[in-house]
């Protein structure tokens, strides 16, 4: 059995609840709440060193980051895939899956929300921030999925594309972007948020979700 460590509103968590959800496997959830700082407990650093979420505990030894969660997802259990089958269409989905795990998400996790606070930023100077970067992703997106045609972010199959973008999507309507110049890509991550795999990975769908 496969243990899932995070919180229910983690974007990095949702990521994997995602694939998990989307191959039917079978897993647990521990949850750490970041707004008690519970990532940062020593019994969890054990786990995760860097006292971040999610960190999947598998039979094999524990895995920390994301998108090396996905992978190992992938590989482990390799349908139904996450994955096209060309290597071009493979490389072109990873980017698109790092554009944001790597270059939106990190810009706006509750640790530089923290620092930006504790340098003086007042609260419009934050939401300004995450918008910012947040749109500045989407942007570089919007046509590299319209270029794939839909439904979703890499066209007809669900992918790890997905995977981020919905929990993207989600984090931008939480924080309020104004998602009006990205309708290709909302339309994606609206398609694939319908399905009931991805019901079920919801935030509000989690056990440790206080809404
Ligand atoms: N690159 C990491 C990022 C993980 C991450 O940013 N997790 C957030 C929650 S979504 C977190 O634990 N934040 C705690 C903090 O910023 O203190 C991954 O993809 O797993």
């Amino acid at each position: 059995m496969l243990t899932l460590h995070g919180y229910w509103r983690s974007g990095a968590a949702y990521r994997v609840r995602l694939a998990l959800h989307f191959k039917g496997v079978a897993f647990t959830q521990v949850t750490h709440d970041l707004r008690r700082a519970e990532h940062k407990a020593d019994s969890y650093l054990g786990l995760n060193p860097q006292g971040m979420v999610p960190t999947l505990v598998t039979p094999e030894g524990r895995i920390t980051q994301s998108l090396a969660i996905l992978e190992w997802l992938e590989e482990t259990y390799p349908t139904p895939s996450l994955l096209p089958s060309t290597a071009i269409a493979r490389a072109e989905v990873r980017a698109m899956a790092a554009t944001i795990a790597c270059d939106i998400h990190p810009l706006h996790n509750l640790r530089v929300l923290t620092a930006l606070r504790a340098l003086g930023q007042n609260e419009a100077g934050v939401q300004a921030w995450i918008a910012r970067w947040i749109e500045a992703g989407f942007r570089a997106l919007e046509p590299e999925i319209a270029a794939r045609g839909g439904p979703y972010a890499f066209g007809r199959d669900v992918t790890l594309a997905d995977c981020c973008l919905i929990p993207q999507v989600f984090s931008a309507e939480r924080f309020g972007v104004a998602m009006g110049a990205f309708p290709v890509l909302s339309a994606a991550a609206a398609a694939a948020r319908a399905s009931a795999w991805a019901q079920a990975a919801h935030p509000a769908h989690q056990p440790d979700a206080d809404h």
